[in-house]
């Protein structure tokens, strides 16, 4: 009987062994352990240098993370510096650095092979700007791939997309510097007064719709608002929740900024409109994956979306009107933001919470690619924006 459980024992011990020796170079060895360890902590303070640069609106070092003498590092390095660097310059000119963060980076996961690592994490963090009553959460996901050197892990590339990244490409494709992008940021701050006293050459708003839209059904902002901060963020680790599991991911694929904009409004009540008219807006998912699911462009698309809203007449749907008031925006309304010198707009932000300064309620938008819950409207980085008015459905 002995035997017998001992011979028991012994298969049911060895798959493990096998795995054990399968993959014990990758994730289960003791070196690794450590590796592992180095590896997060690595990334954490790499993440924690770009909050303290927000905080501070300095810059704060980055190369001690690189490896200089690699060229694909280098150049990482480069572009981060540069993404850093916009950023604390836009903030300056608002005068918006970010106080009291609590950065929690949630690692997916860690391949480690050798003196290679390849990792894929969330930089999730929570913090107020100063003098917001409100606290913003961000979360951006990562590939980070790193070259162990010595004793110590340093970054060969980090790949992300959001807004920011997309800001500095695309302007570089066009061939400006650096240089150049800074000086077609505009230099609106989100206080009213100044907005009032913007000219339109400097600040890219469109000229204020004169039609009385349509949209006389009750547009439910609170509704919209709910599903807009549920599924606000991919990382699990702020709420629990992911992207809204009924809609595709759009993030590696342009971007699921609109996409989950659409969302939002049709959690406020609109219904989905594939039949009347000139203008469509619309998402199917007959049930079971995603992937066999249609949509209309005006669903996940900046300038198509703003299309449909300003110009359908179908009741039951979003309509409303472009406008020059910031005043004039609430819950439920949307911002999008142009990051470029030409007229096609690249980025949409739905608004989930609004705060009182003094007598004026400011927006704050919630996005997608990169994630962003409760961010100061005017915090994105942009070279114009477009306030869009949805009077109702
Ligand atoms: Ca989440
Ligand atoms: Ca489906
Ligand atoms: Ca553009």
């Amino acid at each position: 009987m002995k035997k017998l459980k001992f011979i028991i024992v012994l298969a049911l011990v060895m798959p493990a062994v096998v795995i054990l020796a399968m993959f014990g170079n990758n994730t289960l060895g003791q070196a690794n352990v450590a590796d592992e360890a180095a590896i997060k902590s690595t990334i954490t303070k790499y993440f924690a240098s770009k909050y303290e640069s927000l905080s501070t609106l300095t810059e704060v070092s980055i190369d001690n993370f690189f490896l200089r003498e690699d060229p694909v590092s280098a150049r990482s390095a480069q572009f981060e510096k540069d993404v850093r660097r916009i950023l604390v310059e836009w903030r300056k000119l608002r005068d918006l650095p970010i106080e009291k963060f609590s950065l929690k980076p949630n690692f997916e996961e860690i391949k480690i092979s050798g003196n290679n690592a390849k990792v894929r994490v969330f930089d999730t963090c929570t913090y107020q700007y100063k003098n917001l009553p409100f606290e913003t959460t961000e979360s951006t996901l990562h590939e980070i791939t790193l070259r162990k050197v010595g004793s110590s892990w340093k970054i060969i590339n980090d790949f992300y997309e959001d807004s920011i990244t997309q800001l500095i490409r695309l302007n570089k494709e066009q061939g400006k510097s650096i240089e150049e992008l800074f000086s077609m940021l505009p230099r609106f701050s989100r206080n009213i007064d100044t907005l009032k006293n913007m000219s339109s050459s400097t600040f890219s708003l469109e000229k204020e719709d004169s039609v009385i839209p349509l949209g006389t059904g009750w547009y439910d902002r609170t509704s919209a608002a709910q599903h807009a901060d549920r599924y606000a963020t991919k990382d699990t680790s702020d709420d629990g929740y992911r992207y809204d599991p009924n809609y595709i991911d759009f993030s590696t694929q342009g971007g699921d900024c609109t996409n989950y904009a659409s969302q939002n409004i049709r959690a406020g009540g609109a219904t989905l409109n594939d039949t009347t008219g000139p203008y469509t807006w619309y998402y199917r998912n007959a049930g079971g994956s995603t992937a066999d699911d249609t949509w209309s462009a005006s669903w996940c698309n900046v300038d198509p979306l703003k299309e449909y809203i300003v110009n359908n007449t179908t009741n039951g749907t979003p309509s409303g009107y472009i406008t020059s008031d910031i005043t004039r925006l609430g819950v439920g309304d949307i911002i999008q933001y142009n990051l470029d010198s030409d007229s096609a707009f690249e980025h949409t932000g739905f608004i989930a919470y609004c705060y009182k300064d003094g007598l004026v309620w400011y927006p704050t938008v919630n996005t997608h690619t990169s994630d962003r819950r409760h961010a100061p409207w005017d915090s994105i980085p942009n070279t114009g924006v477009r306030f869009i008015r949805i009077t109702g459905i």
